[in-house]
């Protein structure tokens, strides 16, 4: 008995270390990124969700030399995977005030 529960502290500390891709939402409302600033590990992924009744965006890493991603549509959503560490600040492409930053933690 002692020993299946310490079996089964291991596995619980093995669970809760491991290093599982997850992938993180971002919304879109109102023309902003909410939330504005978020933080993830390296090799999460991050989904923006288009939550507005009638408008498109899209999200530009310009900073990154990367194309813009594709317009989506409310209800649509656009996602990129995360594998260095660093923040990545990101805009809009036809909104350019509206701004958001991915921080990428090791
Ligand atoms: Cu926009």
């Amino acid at each position: 008995m002692v020993r299946a529960f310490r079996y089964w502290i291991l596995l619980s500390l093995l669970i809760a270390g491991s290093s599982l891709a997850e992938t993180v939402r971002v919304e879109i409302k109102g023309y902003q990124f909410i939330p504005e600033e978020i933080t993830v590990k390296q090799g999460d992924t991050v989904e923006w969700v288009n939550r507005e009744k009638r408008q498109y965006h899209s999200v530009w890493f310009e900073e990154l030399g990367e194309p813009e991603s594709d317009y989506f549509f409310p209800g649509e959503s656009t996602s990129r995977q995360f594998n260095q560490a660093g923040k990545f600040p990101y805009r809009c492409g036809p909104h350019p005030e509206m701004t958001g930053v991915v921080n990428v933690e090791e």
